[in-house]
Formats: C-alpha cells, structure tokens, sequence
C-alpha cells in the first residue's frame, strides 16, 4: 500500500529518483512536504534522557557488575525514543531539519530525580555532526557525546545508515566511564512513503571497570517472530560465551532480564509502565537567536501548514545567512567558535575504552573528537547562563 496523499505522488516519484542517485549526505535532498518535520536534528540528542530516573539509577548501584546492568537498561529503555518515536507520534519516520552551525538546543527535566540538563550544539555543518551533554548534578551523572551518519542506499530502496560517534556515560561516586557504540541501522517503508527505522548488528558499552554488553538487534527477531527484537548480554569483559546478565524482548515495548543463561527472569521492563519526563525548553520569546525552535520557528509553522513556498524561502534565508557567516570567517582567518564544545584529536578515556571493543574513531569524518567543555559553558553567555 502507498501512504503518499494524492497529491504528492509526483514529487515523491521524483523523490525517489533522487535518492537512487546520492550517496553520503541525507540533509542535503530535497523531499516533498508531507515527508518533512520541523524539527531539527539537534533535538533528537534529548532522547537519551527521556527517563531520568533510569538515567541516574546507576549511580545508586554499589555493585559493579548491577551498576553495568543498570546502564544496559536505562541504554535500552532509550530506544524506543530514539528510533521509533516520530514512526509513532507523527505516523512514520519524517525527515529532520538540518541544523545549522551552532545551533542549540538547550532544555531540562525536572522530576523525581531532581535536575537532569541537556546542552546539544551542532559543531559541524559539513558533514552534519551533533554534540551533546547531559548531566545530573545531584546524583553525579553525566552523559556526552556526538554524532554524525554515513548513508547509502539498496536497488530496493532500503536507506543504510551507519553512525559515525559514541557516547561517554559517566559516574562520579565510582569514578567510572562507559563508552557506549551507536548502532546501525536501515530506514524501511521509503517506496510506500512510510519509511520506519530498524536497527541491524550489534551495538555495544564497555565499561571501565571491565564489563562489557553486547546488543544484537534482528529486525523480525530469530526466536519470537517479532519486530525490533534484540537479545542483550552482559558479561567480563574477553568472556562474551559467559554471561552474568541477558536481557531480550522488544526495543520498542517490554524485555527482561535473565540471571547468566537460566530462564530466571530477575527484572522486568514495560515502557507503559514508564512514562517520559517532558523536557522543559524555554519558550521561543526566551530564546536566544541562536536556539533551534526560535530560529527554526518560521520554517516549522511553514511546514506544519504544508506551506511550501515559505518553508523552502525561510530556509533560503538561513542558507545564505549561514554562507555570508562562513565566507566572514575565511576572510577573517578565523572559525565559528563553538559555545560548549571543543574538537580534540583524540580523549584519554575514549583511548582507553574503544581497543577493548575494537571501535575505530573515526573522527576525520566528524570534524575530530567533540569534547565537552566545561570552562566554556561557565563564561557562555547569558541567556543560556540564566536558564542552566
Ligand atoms: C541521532 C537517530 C538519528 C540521529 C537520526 C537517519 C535520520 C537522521 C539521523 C541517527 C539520534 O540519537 C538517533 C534517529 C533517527 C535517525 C533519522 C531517521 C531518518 O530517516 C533520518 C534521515 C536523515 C532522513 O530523514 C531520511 C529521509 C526519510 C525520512 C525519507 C525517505
């Protein structure tokens, strides 16, 4: 069946003839309205954090081998939001605004587990590459990293995205870090104009107390037959054949978890059963030109009217502001300093933890290793100052 509306069976066909023929770089297609979010990419960085108290759960585990479980949960618990939550929210997967350089997106939870804030800044433009922050003072959590994705496209018109990038969790009462791999994954549904993402192979955290979780993704799933399984284990690291934990279900609803390889379920996950701390985002008024909702603003209500010829002029227009910026800076000799973030060659921790999984950085395709940069984000100016 086609969920392209009738009148947009045209740009579609065209649509699709112009993917057949890119390669790398998504942002860059022009793609029918009813295809388009108004959105940004630099928002999805909030995903991770959705469920504050899982977030921070981990920081209240004494033991070593629990606290690893703890974050292969609250890791998998963050799925759902990640990959499928535009499929169920807005009826398929809808393609994001491209950020801009600098753009920010800048928010908190508030709940029962205190304060858990977001920074997430788009340090690079070409390639596209988000970096992103979120910490919870009071229990001593924090979470950063950054992404970018490498596409390519099958004769069948499947979209492969690979993730270029990682995530560092840390803990302070246990001095710990886990380096978490992101994982691959195919976009679906793109002839019939409803494309929905699954995730392929495997992605991983290793911890740096000598844990490491393996998550194997199969789209229709080897035992149940049901879509967005995974079947998870954690276990010594170099001792993947002996499992302290298993965790299998679905991405996308329940799973538990299993004591090494019995059929002891010992926890179980209902994401009914959890439901999401809203993110408060200051109102676009409050909002610094800076921040993607207020910069966005008129290209969003464009969109959501299915207003095409001032969607595409409002995005011309910060096209070309953004171009007259870059040709400034080479004629100064200088480059758009980041508020949050600063590009490194490598990080001690990240060197430390990828040989154990044999990931490859490969940061020449993100513009370098994003770090965040706590002495920046101290003399940043107000109104972000105001509001974290
Ligand atoms: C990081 C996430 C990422 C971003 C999105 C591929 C995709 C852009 C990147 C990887 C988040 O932590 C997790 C979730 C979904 C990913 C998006 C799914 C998607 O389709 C888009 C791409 C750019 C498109 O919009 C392709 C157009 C398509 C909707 C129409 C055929």
């Amino acid at each position: 069946g086609s969920s392209v509306p009738p009148g947009s069976k045209g740009s579609w066909a065209s649509f699709l003839k112009s993917i057949t023929s890119f390669s790398g770089d998504l942002s860059s297609l022009t793609a029918p309205p009813f295809i388009l979010s108004g959105v940004s990419l630099v928002e999805y960085s909030s995903y991770w954090a959705e469920h504050p108290s899982l977030f921070v759960a981990p920081a209240k585990e004494k033991d070593p081998a629990k606290r690893a479980l703890a974050v292969l949960t609250w890791f998998i618990s963050t799925l759902k939001q990640q990959y499928s939550s535009r499929n169920e929210h807005l009826g398929s997967e809808k393609k994001p605004l491209n950020p801009f350089l600098g753009e920010l997106f800048l928010g908190r939870w508030q709940d029962e587990a205190g304060t858990t804030q977001l920074v997430s800044e788009q340090v690079c433009h070409h390639p596209p590459v988000t970096a992103y922050c979120i910490w919870n003072g009071e229990h001593g959590v924090r979470l950063q990293g950054y992404n970018g994705q490498k596409a390519s496209i099958s004769k069948a018109l499947t979209i492969h995205i690979k993730q270029i990038g990682h995530a560092l969790l840390h803990i302070d009462e246990f001095n710990e870090d886990y380096l978490i791999t992101l994982p691959s994954l195919h976009i679906e549904g793109v002839y019939g104009g409803a494309p929905y993402v699954e995730l392929n192979k495997s992605s991983f955290i290793q911890s740096s107390s000598g844990y490491t979780a393996k998550i194997d993704y199969s789209g229709k799933g080897w035992l149940s037959g049901k879509k967005n399984s995974f079947t998870a284990t954690l276990y010594h690291e170099g001792r993947e054949k002996d499992p302290l934990y298993t965790i299998d279900g679905q991405w996308t609803g329940s799973f538990s978890t299993k004591e090494g390889k019995s059929k002891n379920v010992i926890a179980s996950y209902d994401p009914a059963k959890h439901p999401l701390t809203k993110l408060v985002v200051a109102s676009i008024e409050e909002q610094d030109e800076m921040e993607s909702r207020r910069a966005w603003q008129k290209v969003a209500h464009a969109i959501s009217k299915g207003d095409m010829d001032t969607t595409s002029a409002e995005k011309s227009r910060i096209e070309n502001e953004q171009r007259a910026l870059r040709v400034k800076e080479k004629e100064d000799g200088r480059e758009w300093n980041r508020f949050f973030f600063t590009r490194a060659k490598s990080d001690p921790v990240l060197d430390a933890l990828a040989p154990k999984l044999g990931e490859i950085i490969e940061s020449d395709k993100t513009d370098g290793v994003w770090l965040w940069d706590a002495e920046k984000a101290k003399n940043s100016k107000p109104p972000f100052k105001n509001r974290s």
